[in-house]
């Protein structure tokens, strides 16, 4: 893997240096079509092999009928000078069909908006849109690369942003749970000053940044100075399944009030009075529990899991509304889940604020450096590992406060090490301040532990397998 890459990026470069002898292609209007428009200077770009420069010289908003398509298998850049491409329509706005990577500055990208789980956009045969999507070719190999600056994503029904190297498209599920083949190539995003609002509210499950990889291959994610904020799904979901990695790192960005598009206010009419239950073997037939939800908005927002005995009786059953997180990574088979985040914050999210799961051979190394999560509907932070790999987490400088949950989780299955350093933290009244201000978790074999220094843990911690050092 190390060769084919170090290969595929000699040839980026060499690529890149030829974009600067090929003279850029200049847009000189705001039409939607025709000569001198932006989709006339894609169709161009999309006949040139080598990498191109694209730059929006007209000065006012690009109003589009339909979807801006680059479909080159070169690098493309978009320069642009604060203009706003903007649609009525339910469709995706750029969108880069052949993996070609995707650069972007100084642009806002504006969907329909006005949606929601009662104004969807999925349904009478539409296709829910995205703001900028790439979609990866099953051949393509080295590094994708998505680039935005300055740029801001408003008011799609679907994901704000999707790079997909799985050939599910927009059922590729979960890493862990989840479907799909991919390519070898793995995934870059690295997003500065980018604000992501608003969108995801007119489909189940549609996030602010969607990443999903498959096949070998890794998610390089780097973020500065950026915002997701009032998504319908999470703000950043990133989906890394079989071989390879996640390497993450969030530095001052915001995460605010994500995950609502299955409403728990509506929705709650919808759940059956007995949510949840268990059962002694033979005291419960299938046909006597609540069946699954539907005549709702969307159905698809209500989680139905139900275990059976070997009798086929009901052991436990359980029904929930789906609400979604701040940041959802879900790393699955060979690979580590790394998280760095720096002076950055999580709050308001429906459902938990950091929502990491790891699966399969490889662990979790996490970093939270001055980050504060508070309001978050479950826990604050979370890192849920299982398989072989360790559990290494630090805090410094971090809060957690008045979520739903635990201030922050760290717990780890079968083979495997928790260690976890706290340093000048701080966690308050987190699950009701019902002792749970940290918890961590070290099933199996292995060993656990926890250093705590510096530190106001209000809320308490509770420690299963793990030696505490105060
Ligand atoms: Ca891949
Ligand atoms: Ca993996
Ligand atoms: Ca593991
Ligand atoms: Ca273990």
């Amino acid at each position: 893997m190390k060769l084919t890459n170090a290969l595929a990026l000699a040839a980026f470069f060499a690529g890149a240096t030829a974009a600067h002898a090929m003279a850029p292609i200049v847009v000189t209007n705001t039409q939607d079509s025709g000569a001198g428009s932006l989709r006339a200077a894609l169709a161009e770009a999309s006949e040139h092999e080598a990498p191109v420069q694209v730059i929006i010289a007209a000065d006012g908003d690009v109003v589009i009928e339909d979807s801006l398509v680059y479909s080159g298998e070169a690098a493309l850049e978009i320069i642009g000078n604060g203009q706003r491409i903007r649609t009525h329509e339910n469709v995706d706005i750029l969108v880069s069909e052949n993996g070609g990577n995707l650069r972007v500055s100084d642009l806002a990208f504006e969907g329909p908006g006005q949606f929601s789980i009662l104004n969807r956009g999925d349904q009478n045969g539409e296709v829910a849109g995205k703001g900028i999507f790439i979609d990866v070719r099953d051949n393509q190999t080295g590094i994708v690369e998505l680039d935005l600056e300055n740029v801001s994503v408003k008011g799609v029904a679907n994901h704000g942003i999707h790079v997909s190297d799985c050939d599910l498209a927009d059922d590729c599920g979960a890493g862990a749970g989840g479907g799909g083949e991919g390519s070898r190539a793995s995934i870059s995003v690295r997003l500065n000053n980018v604000l992501v609002d608003g969108v995801g509210n007119g489909k189940f499950d549609a996030d602010g940044l969607r990443v999903d990889e498959r096949g070998p291959g890794d998610i390089h994610l780097r973020t500065f100075a950026s915002e997701f904020a009032r998504v319908g799904a999470d703000g950043l979901e990133l989906d890394e399944g079989q071989d390879g990695s996640i390497h993450s790192t969030i530095v001052e960005t915001a995460f605010v009030d994500n995950g609502a598009y299955c409403d728990p206010a509506m929705l709650e009419a919808f759940m059956p009075a007995v949510p949840e239950a268990e059962f002694d073997d033979g005291d419960r037939q299938p046909s006597e529990i609540p069946q699954a939800v539907s005549g709702s908005p969307d159905d698809g927002c209500f989680e139905y899991n139900v275990d059976t005995y070997d009798s086929g009786a009901v052991e436990e059953y359980e029904i929930a509304i789906d609400v979604d997180d701040g940041i959802d990574f879900d790393e699955a088979d060979d690979g580590d889940l790394n998280l760095t985040m720096i002076n950055s914050l999580i709050s308001g999210n429906y459902d938990e604020g950091v929502d990491m799961d790891e699966a399969g051979a490889g662990g979790g190394n996490l970093h939270y450096i001055n980050t504060v999560a508070y309001g978050n509907a479950d826990d604050g932070y979370k890192m849920s590992e299982e398989d072989g790999g360790d559990v290494v987490g630090m805090m410094v400088g971090a809060i957690s406060r008045d979520n739903g949950g635990k201030g922050a989780v760290f717990e780890e299955e079968n083979g495997g090490d928790v260690r976890v350093q706290v340093v000048d933290t701080h966690t308050v009244n987190n699950d009701d301040s019902d002792q749970t201000g940290l918890e961590l978790v070290q099933e199996d074999r292995g060993e656990g532990s926890l250093t705590v220094s510096d530190s106001q843990i209000i809320d308490g911690i509770k420690a299963e397998g793990v030696v505490v050092n105060p």
